[in-house]
């Protein structure tokens, strides 16, 4: 069913893989495709949390750059406006807008696109091998796929000016630093790591989650009014979950909650 990407649902936790690892899993149009396929089917109720990770040595190296230039056997390639529309734009937003949380479990280098992808989702676990390397400016382009709208808000204008700008490799313990990722770990305990998290996450009330993220989503354009709307409406839905009702009984009962995602 996928060619450039491994795709499975185990105990609630769906992982995307890339899997082009001879072009450290940078992006084409079918790798593109098949993520955004991916993420879609992470929206089933069965899916609580998502991790999104590469195969191999690095974990994408954003887009694919034997894919743009005109060519023999590519004479017709899609315009940058395509593949920003077609591919990035709508894996960011799908990241940002699944209620659920999704984590980038990064094995290796993170260029370009692969970088600002793993920076939108909500939880960052790299091993120590990985750097971060916003790539753009050594090709002629930009900071897409959201790097000029998380890094500031992150990072502040200076730090985002700087790794923009210079194009130099941002360790994962730097980033750690920034506060741009969650954990560093050693490149054997990547994967533990990050599958404990999940299995934390898949047992917590997995709509307040979402509900949360979507607020955070909202948070950077509001005014506090605003935002105290959306507090109220987002909390009425979280009291109408049975997570909810679970978590209030097992506090009263003391004990532990058993929440559904529901
Ligand atoms: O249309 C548009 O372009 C708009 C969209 C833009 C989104 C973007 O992501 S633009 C940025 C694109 N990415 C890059 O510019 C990064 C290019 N790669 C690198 O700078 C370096 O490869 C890395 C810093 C990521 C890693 O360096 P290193 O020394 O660890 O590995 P390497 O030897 O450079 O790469 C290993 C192989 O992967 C190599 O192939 P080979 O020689 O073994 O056959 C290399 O060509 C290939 N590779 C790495 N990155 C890409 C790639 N092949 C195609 N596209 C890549 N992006």
């Amino acid at each position: 069913m996928y060619n450039s990407i491994d795709f499975s649902i185990e105990n609630a936790i769906a992982t995307i893989r890339f899997n082009r690892p001879e072009t450290l899993n940078s992006f084409n149009f079918e790798m593109a495709n098949e993520v955004k396929k991916a993420l879609y089917e992470c929206e089933s109720d069965s899916v609580r949390c998502v991790i999104i990770t590469g195969t191999g040595r690095g974990f994408c190296a954003g887009q694919d750059l034997s894919e743009l230039l005109p060519s023999e056997q590519n004479p017709s390639p899609r315009s940058i406006t395509a593949i920003v529309d077609t591919y990035y734009n709508p894996i960011i937003t799908k990241i940002r807008r699944l209620e659920k949380p999704v984590i980038a479990m990064v094995n290796g280098v993170a260029a370009g696109a692969g970088a600002n992808i793993a920076l939108a989702c909500d939880f960052v676990v790299a091993s120590n091998s990985t750097n971060f390397v916003q790539a753009f400016s050594k090709i002629g382009l930009i900071p897409d796929s959201a790097g000029t709208y998380f890094l500031p808000r992150i990072v502040g204008l200076a730090k985002a000016t700087e790794l923009t700008f210079l194009g130099e490799k941002l360790s994962a313990q730097e980033a750690k630093e920034l506060n741009l990722i969650y954990k560093v770990v050693n490149d054997i305990d990547l994967h533990n790591e990050t599958l404990q998290l999940a299995t934390k996450l898949v047992q917590m009330p997995t709509k307040a989650l979402g509900y949360t993220k979507m607020l955070f989503n909202k948070s950077f354009q509001n005014t506090l009014d605003q935002q105290l709307q959306h507090e109220s409406e987002y909390q009425t839905k979280a009291g109408n979950t049975a997570d909810y009702k679970e978590g209030v009984s097992a506090f009263l009962e003391k004990r532990k909650p058993n929440y559904q995602g529901k």
